[in-house]
């Protein structure tokens, strides 16, 4: 393993790839392999999330080029939904990148799926470890792409440092109760295919919902398709500023998380579960026993640095 790290860390991608495997599988632990990530004032993950189909990957691939162009070296990790919520696209056709067929620019990115069926334990943990293994292996930054839409998939973006919202345009409905917790995370909201009717709308809506609230994130319309916006979206998320309101909200999300985790990975939690099925204990003293000092499996920690 200690051959295979080195190996990844001198730019290996296979080695690279097997090193992140084995973090996905939870055989690693990262922390023991690496520095966390001296803070630098820039963000080192961002997440990127969204509806399904919503043009999450085609953005990503347009601004990663640009990056690149710059000479910016950025990874991508593809989270890939457990469920077969958009018919069940497999992996390979939802990471198609053009800027990894560029023979110019692929040196400078590096795009890997991350299949949540497979990882043990929580998925954002997982994720969050392999971004940090990324770091650590010299990539100047992640991103993560989410599909917006679940606990756990909401918790994979409040690992990221940033967290960018792509939406599309108005489909008659406003925007509802479900969304408002996935917006009130954004650093950055794009209103994506702005070459389709009811772009501009719906980033009128979503500005008008922010009025309400303070520190709205900038509301930009993007066409990832057509390139419309892109140049300006890849120039303001290179250096996007967080918000107040998006930190306390990944910090809440990263809190319950460790909690969760806490819980779940104590040795007595299943017989716990049992113990309150049968009325022999309560509530509190269930807290009480899986928060106590004693739990065997230690959590790691769930923060990329
Ligand atoms: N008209 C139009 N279509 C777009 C635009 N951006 C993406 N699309 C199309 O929308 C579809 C979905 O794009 P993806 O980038 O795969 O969307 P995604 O959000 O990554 O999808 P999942 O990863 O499956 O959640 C594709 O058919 C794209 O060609 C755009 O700006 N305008
Ligand atoms: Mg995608």
């Amino acid at each position: 393993m200690t051959d295979l790290h080195r190996s990844a860390q001198n730019g290996d991608r296979r080695a690279l790839a097997r090193m992140l495997s084995a973090i996905e599988a939870g055989e690693v632990d990262v922390q023991t392999l690496i520095d966390a990530a001296p803070p630098t004032g820039a963000w080192n993950v961002m997440a990127i999330t969204g509806a399904p189909g919503v043009g999450k990957s085609v953005l990503v691939d347009a601004i990663m080029q640009r990056w690149a162009r710059q000479g910016h070296t950025t990874a991508l990790l593809a989270v890939d939904p457990s469920s077969p919520r958009t018919g069940g696209a497999l992996l390979g056709d939802r990471v198609r990148m053009t800027t990894v067929d560029d023979p110019e620019l692929s040196h400078r990115v590096y795009v890997r799926s991350v299949a949540t069926r497979k990882a043990i334990g929580s998925v954002p943990m997982v994720v969050g470890d392999m971004a940090a293994y990324l770091l650590g292996c010299g990539w100047d930054r992640v991103i993560i792409e989410t599909v917006g839409a679940g606990q756990s998939e909401l918790r994979c973006a409040a690992v990221a440092d940033r967290i960018v919202v792509v939406e599309g345009p108005a489909r008659g409905d406003g925007i509802q109760a479900e969304k408002a917790g996935l917006l009130e995370l954004a650093d950055l909201v794009l209103v994506n295919k702005c070459d389709l009717d009811g772009a501009e709308r719906h980033a009128a809506e979503l500005t008008e919902s922010y009025a309400l609230g303070e520190e709205a994130p900038q509301v930009m319309l993007v066409s990832g398709l057509k390139g419309t916006g892109v140049d300006q979206a890849a120039e303001v998320m290179l250096d996007l500023a967080p918000s107040n309101r998006s930190t306390v909200a990944k910090m809440r999300e990263r809190l319950h998380a460790s909690l969760e985790r806490r819980l779940t990975s104590h040795s007595r939690y299943n017989q716990t579960l049992v113990d309150l099925s049968q009325g022999t204990i309560d509530i509190h003293e269930a807290m009480a026993l899986l928060l106590s000092e004693r739990h065997e499996s230690p959590g790691r920690d769930d923060q990329p640095r």
